[in-house]
């Protein structure tokens, strides 16, 4: 970059000023006084860019002289949010870039508020991937994120009449500044047709021929580390057919065959797929896996032949973590690649994919393991049904040989279950392909290693680890809170706490300090009135910032219990209509998350909330001390108003049910206390910031177990239990759904006689619990001073901490400083 680029590299405030305007002019064609907000927040996207870009390329260049060995994330979700607010953060350049925007008579707000954030991901998963990729960049790793680039992500949820209303997610439409095609990079990738055999070298190989051929076209996103020079790559495929496969067609006259082929190549990357409905032989789901992991790996067997002209040091060169099964298809795949196409052996072949793969495993529930029949992979992946079935025939044969003779684990270790109609079970397929295996918080790989994966664990005890989730206080502090990140700069005396988060211990001493309890009433307050404003304008509710905010947003979802959050509203309603003078904290409850479209009682959870909030906000005799909102539309741009405003974070899963949890991160970093089971990383945050600043109840995973083997009766809990019982009565009743005695019925007598995820069970504990939680609201000291011990330690939390532990115990791999 020479003297003349500054336009495109400068960081003062007049080279911003003028690269702003040269982008509005040269890339919008637009002026100053014509500029829509959108062309302002494009043309201020643009001289982001540019500024990355050089980073960027020096940051490759960096790495392709070191040969640095590789961390390769795949993940079929990335939930990254908006792109330019976190970019001028990562820059440095938030405030010169607020001050140029203001000379040029800019509405610098207005302008980040433009930003369609790529909604790429369901939930926790999703935006794990996307903290990841902020701390790899953070602490210099050489790294690489592959997934697809969806046409559509998660959808747009829309409240109508209380219901949610699902509208798709059109995130292209405007273009998007960040990403930059790579039209020449593109891999060809196979489905359906059949395999044969042919003789070469007097060697058996097999040669696949498919009936459809679609092409994975590249497009890059660069991914910036804070206050360091390096920006990683985000590799994101888009599938289409091949010009070649059109003309094929069109030679033999059949135009529409080749259009149909067209539209067939196209689908595989239209739509991002709830996770967390159950999967029925989604054929496209499988396309997409397939797809993504087959580019990706064609991807790195490319740089590694451009690198070193042979593929034996591939996994020296890279380690490829799989994020979940979604990606586990590229075990059977890099086989493919290495035997087929490269003309290796099987055993040098598996010892190169064995030391390349490592696998994270992100929940227990076992109607959310992914399994494909046989039937249906063998259809579309001929040749990797093949390689499945070899890989599993040698393993069980090792399998056999350490278990002598132990017929039933040969059954259940296999990668084939035989009993439920012939299904691959891709948690195993990636269990045997990799070297490690880790769960995402200290109970749950506990949970992973006498569970799901224990007959594994008996085998190989050495691959099991625990990395336990983090969040990047970049997007999820100085970004979302930007007030807490100035007062937490005063304290420490610098920043140096953004990348080493343990630095904020040095706030336990002022959790005493009235001074300083000043300051952090000050903060909050501020936080709950732009809350309280975002909601009037959004939302049309008002609430009262004075109130104790009580906030429960993620996925809507049984195991998550939101039900028990509501079944808690309703009796505190009850017991404020029997006593109207009664002396309660006023709450404000606010609620947000999507369910999956087909999961009718996470539905119904939701007109249920809307129905309550209907009836007891309109109640004059409640409505000055209970509130009750149901933010539209969670995601991660309308996240980052709440976790500053939270003083109560629900963390209320089924204890044995969350793997982690990551909200419950966020919102303890911002200084809510939590109530919480124990389950998920709860019991680590619970052990970081003491027993006596955390809300604690509910049974224990153990407990419930017990109970459940012992016959779990929800309706004789009601007997005993006068509020539940009443509580659960209200809502038969009609009360909440205008005299409509059926509407809820479902959920009622599922909570009565199934209660699968044992809110009954923890109702008592709970309620008692919230009352604790109300008394030590009245004392403003006292929860201050929980609030900053919080947030002085939760160091552990941030996603820097679990991508160290990640380098040192998995990747081995080590920071490569780029220079600029
Ligand atoms: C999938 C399914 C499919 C069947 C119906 C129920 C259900 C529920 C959840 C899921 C999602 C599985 C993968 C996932 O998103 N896990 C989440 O990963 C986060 C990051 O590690 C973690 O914090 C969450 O606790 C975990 O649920």
């Amino acid at each position: 970059v020479g003297e003349s680029d500054h336009i495109r590299t400068g960081l003062s405030k007049e080279q911003l000023k003028q690269a702003y305007i040269d982008n509005l002019f040269y890339l919008l064609g637009r002026f100053l006084e014509v500029a829509t907000p959108h062309d302002s927040y494009m043309a201020a996207a643009y001289t982001v860019r540019d500024r990355m870009l050089d980073r960027w390329i020096k940051t490759a260049r960096t790495y392709k002289a070191s040969q640095a060995r590789t961390v390769c994330y795949l993940s079929a979700e990335f939930l990254l949010g908006p792109h330019l607010a976190k970019n001028l953060i990562n820059l440095g350049i938030m405030e010169v870039s607020r001050e140029a925007g203001a000379e040029l008579g800019l509405d610098f707000e207005a302008i980040l508020e433009q930003e369609e954030e790529p909604g790429l991901g369901n939930g926790g998963l999703g935006r794990l991937a996307a903290c990841y990729l902020d701390s790899l960049a953070t602490l210099q790793i050489p790294a690489i994120g592959y997934g697809i680039r969806y046409e559509f992500g998660i959808f747009d949820q829309l409240i109508e009449d209380g219901w949610q209303v699902e509208k798709s997610d059109v995130w292209l439409r405007d273009g998007n500044p960040w990403e930059l095609p790579r039209p020449k990079l593109r891999f060809p990738v196979r489905f359906g047709g059949h395999t044969e055999t042919f003789q070469d070298d007097g060697r058996v190989r097999v040669r696949w021929i498919p009936d459809l051929v679609v092409e994975g076209r590249a497009y890059d996103t660069p991914i910036l580390g804070y206050g360091v020079s390096n920006a990683n790559l985000l590799r994101l495929w888009s599938a289409h057919a091949p010009e070649s496969f059109d003309f094929q067609a069109f030679n033999t006259g059949d135009y529409y065959g080749a259009v149909h082929a067209k539209v067939e190549a196209e689908t595989i990357s239209k739509v991002l797929y709830p996770n967390d409905e159950p999967q029925a032989g989604k054929e496209l789901r499988l396309k997409q896996q397939y797809f993504f992991a087959s580019c990706s790996l064609q991807d790195m067997i490319r740089l590694q032949l451009g690198a070193a002209g042979t593929l034996e040091g591939f996994h020296e060169k890279f380690v490829v973590q799989l994020n979940d099964t979604h990606p586990a298809i590229a075990v059977a795949e890099l086989m493919r690649l290495l035997i087929d196409e490269h003309r290796m052996d099987w055993e040098p072949a598996w010892e190169i994919t064995r030391r390349t793969f490592a696998f994270t495993n992100h929940t227990l529930l076992p109607e959310a393991l992914e399994t494909w029949t046989v039937a249906l992979f063998g259809r579309l992946l001929p040749r990797l049904l093949e390689i499945v079935y070899e890989i599993n025939r040698r393993f069980l044969d090792k399998v056999r040989m350490h278990f002598l003779g132990d017929e039933a684990r040969i059954a259940r270790m296999s990668l084939i279950d035989e009993g439920h109609g012939r299904r691959i079970r891709m948690a195993h397929l990636a269990t045997v392909g990799s070297f490690a295996i880790n769960g995402v918080a200290e109970m749950h790989s506990e949970l992973v290693k006498s569970t799901i994966l224990k007959d594994f664990h008996d085998l190989w005890p050495e691959r099991f680890h625990n990395v336990t989730n983090g969040v990047t206080p970049r997007r999820f502090i100085i970004v979302s809170n930007p007030r807490l990140a100035r007062l937490l700069t005063e304290c420490c005396g610098d920043d140096g706490w953004v990348r080493d988060m343990d630095r904020l211990r040095s706030l336990e001493p002022l959790a005493d300090d009235v001074g300083f309890h000043e300051d952090w009433r000050r903060m909050k307050t501020a936080a709950k009135r732009d809350l309280a404003d975002w909601l009037r304008r959004r939302v049309g509710v008002n609430v009262d910032p004075e109130t104790l905010f009580d906030v429960q947003v993620k996925r809507i979802h049984e195991y998550k219990r939101q039900h028990l959050n509501v079944l808690h509203i309703i009796t505190l309603y009850e017991r404020l209509k029997a006593e109207p003078n009664r002396d309660v904290a006023p709450r404000t409850f606010v609620f947000g998350g999507k369910a999956a479209p087909g999961y009718l009682m996470a539905k119904l959870i939701i007109k249920l909330i809307n129905s309550v909030a209907e009836v007891i906000n309109q109640d004059p005799q409640v409505n000055d001390r209970l509130r009750v909102v149901f933010m539209p539309d969670f995601n991660v741009k309308n996240a980052q108003h709440l976790y500053p405003a939270a003083d109560l974070s629900e963390q209320i899963s089924m204890a044995g049910k969350e793997a982690s949890g990551t909200g419950n991160m966020k919102f303890a970093m911002n200084g809510a206390l939590t109530i919480g089971t124990l389950d998920g990383a709860n019991v680590e945050i619970r052990e970081e910031v003491g027993d006596e600043n955390f809300f604690l109840f509910g049974h224990t995973a153990e407990q419930l177990q017990r109970l459940q083997a012992e016959g779990y009766r929800p309706w004789e809990i009601c007997n005993d239990r006068f509020e539940l019982r009443s509580a659960l009565d209200l809502i038969a009743s009609g009360l909440f759904s205008h005299g409509d005695k059926e509407l809820f019925r479902p959920l009622v007598e599922n909570l009565l006689y199934q209660d699968p995820f044992m809110v009954l069970a923890d109702y008592e504990l709970y309620l008692d619990r919230q009352t604790e939680v109300s008394h030590a609201w009245r004392d403003p000291k006292h929860w201050n001073r929980m609030s900053i011990l919080n947030v002085a330690r939760m160091g552990k939390f941030s996603s820097d901490r679990s991508i160290r532990d990640y380098c040192e115990r998995i990747w081995r791999v080590r920071p490569v400083p780029a220079e600029l």
